[in-house]
């Protein structure tokens, strides 16, 4: 077939950018970036020339897979879904609808198709035992968004192009591309801010690669970020440089709010987070001053013990400052598909958290419980445990905390059937498979990142590839599971249809048709941010809550905080985010793995010399729940008292062979599912006690 070029977005991560694919039908001949996109600008990064592999990839499940005598046996589709429903269904006739349990992971927000189609299969299933990666992740944002703004999904993104100061915590954007802000080409937004005479400061206990080009950068011990951001506050209350802007007769609760960061004064945040106290005082009236500015806190904010607490001070302080709702600010999107408009709870009266887990009685919202239960879930008896499990492009495996005591509980499921593009640490325990379908194999619309993102753009593009086999697309696989699970005779339109069914409730009906869409080969510009949130609040009362109790009530909590270390366990491990790897399934593209070994444990000089650790000699980490080795990698980027260690990494079992032969290991044998934030229920991977010794 004669060459041809297709105009898409890359959806791996959040950062949708524009891409240029080159292919003859068969196979791909380039990937490179579109430099007409209008967010991405022309920027990519190397994971997106590898979207060709992860289609050829030899270890791709292609075929559906049962095990019979712990053998994996290749099966046809029918037979394969006949079974996933029977073997499902008996388990709830057994033990109770509960007794299936489902676990979705993090690609499912990137792949529209299963986004229209999963919430039909949970509900068919009847089960309150749900899951997802949205617990070791974002949560706090979304329980910050329903407490103040009515909405989970009512999210404030940073209006990044506009700002003349923006306070990253806990982010790596400039090798995340951002998250929670899909800001693609982060790098040179940055420098597009400095350039315009702005200020990016970053706080860390990592020196990252976006504080390394940032303005300043402040060192900070991990989970003390709630002191900083209430104490920021508490400086800009003490220096009468409160000014809630526009939105003053749309805020209550600035009263409470002073009261409640009273006892947070920058000597007790100096204190706690090692940071020095004039700079602390300077950088709350600096931003305060700002002609406009935007604190953002992102995951090092979000997967702690005070995740909720900081989200929520987060928030606040943009409001306080009146950098909420404005130019440079924190916006709402105006996205062509507008999830929050579809599942509006206007007028609603709902108590949070919607329900409590039934082994240790950590909180559940957005209908799913955090995924740091499902272990004691699946493994404590009575009635509500889970004896089933269906997962859905998740490895919690290797991405849960306390990974492995996961792994333990699936060996005892009475069954186990897994959605998915491999044989994994996770899947390699189910008894059947269903393959998945790729990013090329299908049509792309983003319906989660466009709500996301800095600027309102739209982008449509169908599938370049058939699925391989004659297999069917995935949304596909889960709408004839779900009909197989309800006795419908028919599956339900393609998401095709259902975005031409949409796309007309949405804020850009004229402009944004699929026809529009496919003939726009960029994508359609839909302008800045623009400000609106008087008529997007979904609070019962139509004002922000500055506030709310929940959060109150959890402050002496963080005023009793002790740092994790302890005599057994003298440092604190944080996690980090590479370039070249996507969460845990990246790693079978040898164009992404080649070259060292970047599953490093990275630690202070002092500490090492200290320790008698020598760079790229191995040594054992060892935290409460497990022990790994690997090598050392000796670098002042880290702040004294604590390590680094990338996630993603540690496949193995007879799972995907990572194309480099390098031994790798999983941080989230060393996290800790008893370390939690109790409001949201979500993971607290940072800040994790562990002790190192050379081996
Ligand atoms: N310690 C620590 N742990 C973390 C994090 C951290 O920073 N530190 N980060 C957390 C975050 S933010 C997230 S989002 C989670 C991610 O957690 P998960 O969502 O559980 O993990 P992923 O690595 O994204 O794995 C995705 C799974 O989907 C499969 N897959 C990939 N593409 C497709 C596809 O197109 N179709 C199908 N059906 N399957 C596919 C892969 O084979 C893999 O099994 O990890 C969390 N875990
Ligand atoms: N290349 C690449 N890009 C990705 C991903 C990937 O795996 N690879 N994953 C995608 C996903 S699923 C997500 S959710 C996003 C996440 O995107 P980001 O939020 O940018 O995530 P991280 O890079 O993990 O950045 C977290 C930062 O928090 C710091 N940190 C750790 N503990 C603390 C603490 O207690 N306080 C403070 N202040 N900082 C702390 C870490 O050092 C790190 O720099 O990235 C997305 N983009
Ligand atoms: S930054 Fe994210 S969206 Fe952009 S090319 Fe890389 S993986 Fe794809
Ligand atoms: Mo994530």
């Amino acid at each position: 077939m004669a060459t041809q070029k297709q105009h898409r977005t890359c959806n791996i991560c959040e950062a949708m950018c524009g891409l240029i694919v080159e292919h003859d039908g068969n196979d791909v001949l380039s990937i490179k970036p579109d430099p007409n996109d209008p967010l991405s600008r022309g920027h990519i990064c190397p994971k997106a020339v590898a979207l060709q592999d992860f289609r050829t990839d030899p270890d791709r499940v292609t075929t559906p897979l049962l095990k019979v005598d712990g053998v994996f046996r290749e099966i046809g589709w029918d037979e394969a879904l006949d079974i996933a429903a029977e073997k499902l269904r008996a388990v709830q006739e057994q033990h109770g609808r509960d007794g299936v349990g489902v676990y979705l992971g993090n690609p499912n927000a990137h792949k529209f198709g299963n986004l229209l189609n999963l919430p039909a299969m949970v509900k068919a299933l009847g089960t309150r035992n749900r899951y997802s990666s949205a617990t070791a992740d974002q949560i706090p944002h979304h329980v910050a968004s329903i407490h103040m703004l009515g909405h989970p999904m009512l999210v404030p993104i940073p209006d990044v192009d506009r700002t003349d100061f923006m306070v990253i915590i806990g982010g790596n954007p400039v090798v995340s591309n951002g998250s929670i802000m899909t800001a693609p080409g982060f790098g040179r937004r940055m420098e597009e801010i400095k350039a315009r005479g702005g200020r990016v400061v970053v706080i860390d206990p990592r020196r990252t690669e976006t504080a390394e080009k940032a303005t300043d950068h402040y060192f900070i011990r991990p989970e003390t970020d709630a002191f900083l951001m209430l104490a920021l506050i508490h400086e800009i209350f003490a220096a009468n440089l409160v000014d809630v802007g526009a939105l003053a007769t749309r805020v209550k609760g600035l009263g409470a709010l002073q009261d409640a960061v009273a006892p947070f004064s920058p000597e007790m945040a100096a204190d706690r987070t090692g940071i020095d106290v004039e700079a602390i005082r300077k950088l709350a009236r600096d931003f305060a001053n700002a002609p406009s500015a935007i604190c953002y806190a992102r995951m090092g904010a979000s997967t702690q013990s005070f995740g909720s607490l900081c989200q929520w001070a987060n928030n606040a302080l943009n409001i306080i400052t009146g950098n909420f709702d404005r130019a440079g600010g924190a916006m709402f999107t105006t996205p062509a598909l507008d999830y929050v408009a579809m599942t509006s709870r206007k007028g609603q009266q709902r108590t949070y958290p919607e329900r409590r887990s039934r082994v240790s009685n950590q909180p559940l919202y957005n209908g799913e419980f955090p995924v740091a239960v499902m272990a004691e879930e699946m493994e404590t008896p009575g009635e509500g445990q889970i004896k089933a499990l269906i997962s859905v492009a998740g490895n919690p495996v290797l991405t849960a905390p306390n990974g492995r005591r996961i792994e333990k509980a699936l060996e005892n499921l009475d069954f186990m059937v897994s959605i998915d593009i491999h044989i994994n640490d996770t899947t390699r325990h189910a008894d059947l498979i269903l393959p998945g379908t790729v990013a090329l194999e299908e049509d792309i619309y983003d319906m989660v990142f466009h709500s996301f993102a800095v600027r309102n753009t739209a982008a449509y593009a169908p599938a370049i590839f058939a699925p391989p086999m004659g297999n069917p697309k995935e949304w596909e696989v889960i709408a004839r599971l779900t009909a197989r699970l309800t006795g419908a005779s028919k599956i339900g339109p393609s998401p095709e249809q259902m975005l031409t069914m949409l796309l007309p409730q949405g804020y850009h009906a004229e402009q944004v048709t699929l026809d529009t869409l496919a003939n726009a080969e960029s994508g359609i510009d839909l302008g800045p941010l623009v400000p609106n949130v008087s008529e997007r609040l979904e609070t019962p009362d139509n004002l922000i809550n500055l506030a709310p109790a929940v959060f109150i009530d959890d402050l002496p909590r963080l005023l009793d905080f002790a740092p994790g270390s302890t005599h057994e366990f003298p440092m604190q491990m944080i996690g980090r985010r590479q370039v070249r790897s996507h969460n845990s399934w990246t790693q079978n593209s040898a164009r992404l793995v080649k070259g060292r070994n970047r599953c490093t444990v990275q630690i202070h000089p002092e500490d090492a010399s200290r320790l008698g650790i020598l760079d790229a000699a191995q040594v054992v980490v060892v935290s409460r729940v497990g022990a790994v080795q690997m090598p050392a990698e000796i670098t002042d980027s880290m702040a004294p008292g604590v390590i680094s260690i990338p996630q993603g990494w540690g496949q193995k079992n007879g799972s995907i062979h990572t194309a480099s032969a390098q031994p790798t290991v999983s941080i989230n044998d060393l996290t800790d599912d008893m370390r939690i934030d109790p409001i949201s229920g979500n993971a607290a991977f940072n800040g994790v006690a562990v002790a190192v010794r050379p081996v």
